[in-house]
């Protein structure tokens, strides 16, 4: 847990952000692929719609890559740089209904596509 401590200007003492030990631990575990991509599209679902809006979207990127990152001991990513992400993402990804939403089916289309992300996973997390 000490490499996922974090601190903020406002607060006393360290703290650690739940989403990313979930999202880096649903990852890193040794389920199939497929059952990592659904748990993690459920636990971002925060409305439970069963769409990816684009703030749970960019949540549950933040969450996935800074957790990572802390783990594998890599500079985190920016604010910027996660809204981007996110951006092309949502751009690349929302292309059955166009409804700047993910549905699932979105969703694991574009992970399955997305050999960026396989390559950093492939690489920190052996998955
Ligand atoms: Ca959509």
């Amino acid at each position: 847990m000490e490499k996922w401590k974090c601190t903020h200007k406002d607060e006393k003492e360290p703290y650690v952000v739940v989403n990313e030990v979930l999202a880096t631990c649903s990852v890193m575990c040794k389920e199939k692929y497929s059952a990592k991509l659904e748990y993690i599209f459920a636990l971002f679902d925060y409305n439970q719609s069963k769409t990816l809006n684009f703030d749970e979207l960019r949540l549950s990127i933040t969450s996935f890559f800074n957790g990572i990152c802390r783990l594998v001991g890599l500079e985190l990513p920016t604010v910027k740089d996660i809204a981007h992400r996110t951006g092309l993402i949502m751009k690349f990804a929302d292309v059955v209904d166009l409804d700047f939403r993910l549905s699932y089916d979105e969703f694991r289309s574009y992970m399955k596509h997305d050999f960026e992300t396989q390559d950093f996973l492939l690489k920190y997390c052996g998955t």
